[in-house]
């Protein structure tokens, strides 16, 4: 009799599993928290910038960015010169006709940030501008339009798959300087919330869609700011359902909505190149740039030392964030030689410190000013790393270390000694033989 029961107890069970099943409900805002544990572990990926704009390289008409002859041209934005430098519409939206990447080799590409220590990459599908770099049903204004007429995005994403990294769009869900619905700079007429909402329902909600279903990314980077802008909660929750919709693993970032990204995004986007002091309640991202433009910019010579970079992303690292680290390709598809320079010196510290930074997480020790710390579980137990920026005779840690201490890098032994609640670290200075930072590994 009781067996009977269960059986039908469990016949009950299945039933429901099958009405839910051909009944579909609401979809949820909320991804499945475990989708996100891989961005989590990530810490470093890189950030493309690619599009019409990559042919000007920061310059128009023998004026060169920034440039503060025209009111809103101070900026080394460069994929920002159509409104900046008041390039006309004409000229900026023909150079579709001249866009021709013959050199675009996406495996290289890969190839490079895979050797950089990179785990994911996100690639700019739509900018501001409002070129796609993909064959899009949605709009003509893309690369089949161009003379090179094939898409970008596949093979890219190809590329990720074969060396297995993780990939994503930037898609400009706001901005839209080619649409006649899309909304503008603040210093252009404010488009009317009923025009935008066409631009919204044809283009951006569409080239969205077709973006998850063509190439299924795992994370859609969306952009606003502090500017006043046309992203309510509804549409920021219509976008965020028609992502779930279509994707059950898809990450959405902070600034779908900037200034109210609401609890249904899967990690914070902070401002372009700032690094929080502290831990925030969300995983988390800084936007950073090699120069100071994003989009490829010839006379930026504003290029970061691998060193300075490397330390950002320690920093992020250090509490719970990840270094999202961009390339602007040239217009041809090639690489800028002081971006590859900087990925091989960063990857190749990596290569002996990742240990410290990869699946790793925070402590809570509060440390001096250049001093990081993480802490992650490997076969020979739990690790404490410490990460010296810069030379220092001995580092106090706030914990009882009973276990070794060594160089990560070389494995040269360290002294430690145990002072009460404690541990004091004892620095030999033939340890900072060059300006790259060191890692210990104690427990
Ligand atoms: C936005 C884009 O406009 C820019 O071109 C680039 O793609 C970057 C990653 O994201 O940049 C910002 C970010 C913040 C502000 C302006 C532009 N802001 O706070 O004014």
């Amino acid at each position: 009799m009781k067996r009977l029961a269960a059986i039908f107890i469990l016949l009950g069970f299945l039933c429901v599993g099958c009405a839910e099943k051909s009944t579909p409900k609401e979809v949820s805002l909320k991804l499945d928290p475990s989708k996100v544990e891989w961005f989590k572990d990530a810490k470093f990926g890189m950030f493309m910038h690619w599009g019409l704009y990559s042919i000007l390289e920061g310059s128009y008409n023998g004026h060169t960015m920034p440039d503060t002859t025209f009111p809103q041209g101070n900026t080394w934005y460069a994929e920002w010169i159509k409104p900046r430098l008041e390039v006309p519409d004409d000229y900026y939206n023909g150079l579709i006709n001249e866009f021709n990447p013959v050199k675009y080799d996406p495996d290289s590409w890969v190839k490079e940030a895979k050797n950089a220590g990179m785990k994911y990459l996100v690639i700019t599908a739509k900018h501001h501008d409002g070129f796609a770099l993909w064959d899009s049903d949605v709009s003509d204004f893309d690369i089949a339009s161009t003379p090179y007429k094939k898409d970008l995005l596949a093979p890219l994403v190809a590329a990720c798959k074969k060396y297995g990294l993780k990939y994503g769009f930037y898609y400009s869900h706001w901005q839209d300087w080619e649409d006649p619905d899309g909304a503008m700079p603040y210093w252009y007429p404010w488009r009317p919330d009923e025009d935008f909402e066409k631009y919204w329902q044809r283009k951006s909600l569409p080239q969205v869609k077709e973006l998850i279903e063509k190439f299924d990314p795992d994370l859609l980077w969306f952009d606003t700011w502090d500017w006043e802008n046309h992203i309510t909660p509804e549409r920021r929750d219509e976008l965020i359902r028609l992502v779930r919709s279509l994707s059950d693993k898809c990450l959405i970032n902070g600034r779908i909505c900037y200034s109210n990204p609401g609890d249904n995004i899967d990690f914070l986007e902070m401002h372009d190149n700032a690094y929080p002091k502290e831990m925030l309640d969300k995983p988390w991202q800084t936007p950073a740039t090699m120069q100071n433009s994003w989009a490829y910019h010839g006379k930026d010579y504003n290029w970061k030392p691998a060193n300075r970079m490397l330390r950002y992303l320690v920093n992020n690292t250090s509490m719970g964030g990840n270094y999202l680290l961009n390339v602007g390709p040239k217009a041809d598809g090639t690489l800028p030689a002081p971006a590859i320079r900087r990925l091989r010196e960063m990857g190749a510290w990596l290569d002996v410190n990742g240990e410290a930074v990869f699946g790793s997480s925070p402590t809570d020790y509060k440390m001096p000013e250049g001093i990081y710390t993480t802490q992650k579980e490997t076969p020979d137990g739990k690790n404490l790393y410490i990460f010296l920026t810069s030379p220092v005779p001995s580092v106090t840690v706030p914990a009882v270390l009973s276990g070794k201490c060594e160089v990560l890098e070389t494995g040269q032994p360290i002294d430690m000694s145990v002072i009460g609640e404690e541990t004091v670290i004892t620095l030999p200075e033939s340890i900072f033989k060059d300006d790259s930072i060191v890692v210990l590994r104690c427990h």
